[in-house]
């Protein structure tokens, strides 16, 4: 019984580090301009392709775009550039009213 609980300790005392270590971060980017199934996979292409990223999933319903990445690389800062060069915009919150072209954005205005 005593043995019991002196490995229920050392496990206490050892699963953070072992969470810590090697452990990916995530954040959810929120994107304006996504459109159509084009838009969505264009932008998980060009975000999966930043180094640093492990995984990355948009939906176009709620506009966000989630990075599963290597917090060491730290991509997030040329994830929201890859973005925004494709000529969508990464917003910093939900409210915020800008607009933005994306690939099929064709109002004919001009
Ligand atoms: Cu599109």
């Amino acid at each position: 019984m005593k043995r019991l609980l002196v490995l229920l300790l050392s496990l206490a005392f050892l699963t953070p580090s072992v969470i810590a270590a090697g452990e990916k971060e995530k954040t959810v980017l929120k994107v304006k301009g996504m459109h159509c199934a084009s838009c969505v996979s264009m932008v998980r292409k060009s975000v999966k392709k930043v180094d640093g990223v492990e995984e990355a999933s948009v939906s176009i319903e709620t506009g966000e775009v989630t990075v599963v990445y290597d917090p060491a690389k730290k991509p997030v800062e040329s994830v929201v550039k890859a973005i925004n060069k494709m000529g969508y915009k990464v917003v910093d919150d939900a409210s915020s009213a800008a607009t933005s072209k994306g690939c099929c954005d064709t109002k004919t205005d001009e």
